[in-house]
């Protein structure tokens, strides 16, 4: 390359921080979300859900001028239930059908569908009928779930658990008798909502000139809903398109299989007729999936200087009334018990992870899936030692590590670390919050009485997982590849069409400057086309922080194929040998001649005659990419922040906040950096803000935005970010993927700085959302016990 590309590839490929592409789309009011869409004829939906926990549902009472407007169970009989079973040992099966007939097993749970030319008058006939229920004890709670006379969410189960799951490596035995500090806490964890911008929705409706169903969700995997979905519905996947239009937003709760999705297609089928749902936000508080909601009880075994000799952990999850397809109800449990070690390097390690039944909505992937939880209680379990020890969290945290000259490092979960130097991470975030200067102020007291905490938090971000990771995980599908298919126009313009669904990561943009990074074409060139399972192929969606390595690494395999074609074609077009030609800004180079890519295209297209002897004509490739050593690729962060905890309400302000963060060679490092913004404001709202508490009756209190608070402009504050970059050694340029680590700690590093605040007053908050009135309740307590 001349002085002038190398320029101009900073400027677009790999590293650069390029505007993103689709933003003029979302910013104009250009973008078509699930509500914008219309089909002639179409009704709208609003479901009659069940307004009780747990009941039998004796008869339900249909007003006889809507007879033709609502339909129940028994009209969708012949859809099958989703059933996600996950392959470990003793896992109990719950079938979610698409309406429930005989059992209403949380709030919000479908019952009747009901349908109108307006979704006013939908509601309008849901509210007219009448469900008669012989209710049941509401099982709102773990603690309730797992007495032995509970009654079962589920009739036929023995007990209310999904699975149970163990992980023993190492010998505890000699630990415990050997260890000079133990420690032991308990932690609980909020359950909230995903609250994207755009609730979930789905439109359905019969093509009759291609004889196929014609699906539209707000997923965020349409090729592998299709799966399902034509399972469910007994038709072949070559009868049925889904399309998922553009998503406002994901985070989780829009990558499982949902019983509106199929309810929906279901009926629309049956009645040939298209029907649209969209989601409200007291639909989506109370019944699209959940997140979170875990326990924990923890013990740590160390020495003097605070080096855990082993670890001890009981997490138990409650994941709600059903099992969510594809990831299991073990999802949660499982994937915190298996992350817990995190950065540390901990060797004897024995957890059991519980997967508990309850009468709530069922809980669902959400950014930084068990990672959150797990991260939380290492986390806030290594202060503990550190105050057991006497010593600086932060020195504890990093004489725990594992060190840089141990990569590749396998965990004693058998996850293999791929690269990285989590002491310097830590080490950058300990200079960036300035522990020192924060220790001297809480010495120097603060003018207004307020108490001044630091905390920090370390994680490893499971990305891009690889087959192996999902075979042992027992799931339905298994997710370690992605395909890419890159065409060119006659024009010189290429097309990506991708299996993955870019719903605000900038995957339109940060796929285009993998193809430049390949062929030297301009970003502005490059359109990438995602989330018709018609139109590409297939693919497994966006989730896991895959995409970018994934779907990335499968581009530029494509564009490798296409860069070799073009090279071969633009050679001969310039009479010059393939070795001595180079591709770069649009055009194929040999000394001071050039050929277009257009010129290219248009040979490859539309004359063929013009091509070398025995090249074939057309200018596109297939790729498909699955990149190396399979528990997928290790990012990893510490954070760190300062806060200020008013001992008279409890109230926390966030005064500093630092990430430094490493997630290998960063593609566009302004979207990374975004990725890690959002990601922490959404952590914030898991620590500080968001909850659905359920009462004894099994009603979540929190079904609109006046009691259920999400962190807005005020509440976060400007996150300082620091990024090193340790590229993997196992995927194509040494992506790995960060989208949801931003999530991951806040919980911890929150806690940990609050509970650096209250040390003076001997007390902890062990629990999220830790709101005002908990740390009150805290501070009060101190009071009291010194009374
Ligand atoms: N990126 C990069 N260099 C890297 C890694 C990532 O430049 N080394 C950039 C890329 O621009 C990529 C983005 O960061 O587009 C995220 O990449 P990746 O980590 O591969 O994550 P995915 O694209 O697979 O996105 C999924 C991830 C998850 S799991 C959740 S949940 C989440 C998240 O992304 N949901 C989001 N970020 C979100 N952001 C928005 N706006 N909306 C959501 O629903």
């Amino acid at each position: 390359m001349t002085a002038g590309e190398i320029a101009k590839n900073r400027e677009q490929g790999i590293g650069a921080s390029v505007r993103r592409k689709e933003d003029a789309r979302y910013l104009e009011g250009k973008g078509e979300y699930l509500a914008d869409l219309q089909v002639p004829g179409m009704a709208e939906v609003a479901f009659l859900r069940s307004p009780v926990a747990h009941a039998h549902i004796r008869a339900i009472e249909i007003p006889e001028q809507y007879r033709d407007q609502v339909f129940v169970a028994a009209d969708l009989a012949f859809a099958a239930p989703i059933v996600a079973v996950s392959a470990a040992k003793g896992f109990k099966r719950s079938e979610y059908h698409p309406l429930t007939g005989d059992k209403a097993r949380f709030v919000g749970d479908l019952i009747a569908i009901c349908i109108a030319p307006t979704r006013a008058e939908a509601e309008d006939i849901a509210a007219a009928c009448i469900v008669h229920f012989d209710e049941i004890a509401a099982i709102w709670d773990i603690d309730v779930a797992l007495k032995p006379d509970a009654p079962r969410v589920h009739e036929h189960w023995s007990d209310n658990i999904y699975v149970e799951s163990k992980i023993q490596t190492g010998d505890l035995d000699d630990v415990r008798k050997n260890a000079a500090v133990k420690v032991h806490k308990t932690l609980r964890m909020g359950r909230h909502a995903g609250v994207s911008m755009e609730g979930r929705g789905v439109l359905a409706h019969y093509d009759r000139r291609l004889d196929e169903l014609v699906v539209y969700s707000s997923t965020q995997f349409p090729h592998v809903i299709r799966t399902i979905m034509a399972e469910c519905l007994g038709i072949s996947e070559s009868k049925l398109r889904v399309i998922a239009p553009d998503v406002g937003g994901g985070f989780g709760p829009k990558n499982n299989f949902q019983p509106e999705e199929l309810a929906i297609a279901a009926l629309s089928m049956k009645l040939n007729r298209p029907l649209r749902w969209v989601e409200d936000r007291r639909e989506h508080l109370i019944a699209s999936p959940h997140a979170r909601e875990h326990r924990y009880d923890l013990m740590a075994y160390a020495d003097s200087k605070g080096r855990i000799l082993g670890l001890e952990a009981e997490v138990v999850v409650d994941a709600g009334a059903y099992s969510v397809w594809p990831w299991t109800a073990g999802m949660e449990a499982g994937m915190s018990a298996g992350i817990m070690t995190g950065p540390y390097d901990i060797r004897v390690y024995h957890a059991r992870a519980v997967s508990v039944a309850t009468n709530k909505s069922p809980l669902g992937p959400y950014r930084g899936v068990g990672r959150s939880g797990a991260c939380f209680a290492i986390e806030t379990l290594v202060d503990a030692v550190a105050r057991a020890v006497n010593r600086e969290p932060m020195d504890v945290r990093m004489e725990n590590m594992v060190p840089p000259e141990a990569m590749p490092y396998s965990s004693a979960t058998h996850k293999l670390y791929d690269s990285g130097d989590y002491p310097q991470c830590a080490l950058q975030a300990r200079r960036a919050i300035d522990l020192e200067g924060v220790r001297e102020r809480q010495q120097r007291g603060e003018p207004d009485g307020r108490l001044i905490g630091v905390g920090m938090a370390s994680y490893t971000e499971q990305s891009a997982h690889g087959t192996a990771e999902w075979v042992a995980r027992g799931l339905p599908v298994v997710f370690g590849y992605e395909p890419a298919l890159a065409r060119f126009t006659p024009d010189g313009k290429l097309i990506l069409f991708v299996g993955i669904q870019n719903h605000g990561q900038g995957l339109e943009t940060t796929l285009a400057q993998v193809a430049h990074q390949e062929l030297g074409i301009a970003v502005d060139d490059v359109i990438v086309r995602h989330g018709d399972s018609s139109v590409s192929p297939y693919g497994m969606g966006t989730f896991a922080s895959r995409s970018m390595t994934m779907s990335g690494g499968a581009v530029s395999a494509a564009c490798v194929i296409l860069a070799d074609k073009i090279a071969r074609i633009g050679a001969h077009l310039l009479q010059a040998p393939k070795e001595m030609v180079r591709l770069a800004d649009g055009k194929v180079h040999f000394g001071e001649q050039s050929v277009g890519f257009r010129d290219i295209a248009q040979a490859a297209f539309l004359h063929p005659e013009r091509l070398p002897v025995g090249e074939d004509p057309a200018l596109e490739a297939n790729a498909v990419y699955q990149p190396g050593r399979s528990t997928g690729a290790f990012s990893y962060a510490t954070h760190a922040c300062t806060v200020a905890v008013d001992p008279g309400t409890g109230q926390v302000e966030i005064l500093d906040y630092v990430v430094c963060h490493d997630c290998g060679t960063m593609v566009n490092p302004m979207i990374v950096e975004a990725q890690v913004v959002g990601g922490v404001a959404q952590g914030l709202g898991t620590a500080l803000y968001e909850e659905i508490p359920y009462d004894e009756n099994g009603q979540p209190l929190a079904s609109t935005f006046l009691d259920y608070t999400i962190p807005g402009f005020t509440e976060v504050p400007d996150v300082r970010v620091l990024h090193m970059e340790t590229p993997s050694p196992h995927t194509r340029f040494g992506i790995k993927g960060m989208g949801e680590g931003g999530a991951i700690a806040p919980p911890a590093v929150v806690v940990n700085a609050i509970n650096d605040a209250l040390r003076p007053l001997g007390v902890e908050i062990n629990e999220t959302p830790a709101t005002p009135d908990r740390v009150l309740e805290r501070i009060v307590a101190a009071k009291g016990d010194r009374r």
